[in-house]
């Protein structure tokens, strides 16, 4: 018998386990990433300005007439989704810790940050003066 039976049963155990948490306390939000809808136009980033800490897929639209990019330029998490053409769509999933995130568009050496392509979101909340951040 190799090691791969116990393995095997290891993992069956951990299907049960999983499924079984549907209806248990664990939010379904750690099963499935949550979805944001991100939109790209010139010159801006749209998405909302409070997101959940977790795994969240980044549905980021292009409805500009120019390439564009989701990058985070500052954060505790740090992704980009690289470029997105004209009507084009991509996903980006990251595990999101509380903290904020400033946002960029970084096509053009700049050029779009300049023309506004920069946001922030941020993930739960401080104390006046701490850099420590909390969620809720
Ligand atoms: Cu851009």
């Amino acid at each position: 018998m190799g090691v791969g039976a116990p393995s095997r049963s290891l993992l069956a155990a951990a299907l049960v386990a999983a499924a079984t948490t549907v209806t248990g306390s664990v939010p379904a939000a750690e099963a499935a990433p949550r979805p944001v809808t991100v939109t790209l136009r010139e010159y801006g980033i749209v998405l909302p300005a409070k997101l959940r800490p977790g795994p969240t897929t980044f549905v980021i639209r292009n409805r500009g007439r120019f390439p564009h990019n989701f990058t985070v330029l500052f954060g505790p998490v740090r992704f980009r989704s690289g470029t997105i053409l004209p009507g084009a769509t991509k996903r980006v999933t990251a595990r999101l810790v509380p903290g904020e995130y400033l946002i960029g568009c970084t096509i053009l050496n700049g050029g779009h940050l300049a023309q506004g392509m920069l946001t922030q979101f941020t993930i739960g909340s401080r104390a006046h003066g701490s850099g420590r951040w909390h969620y809720p």
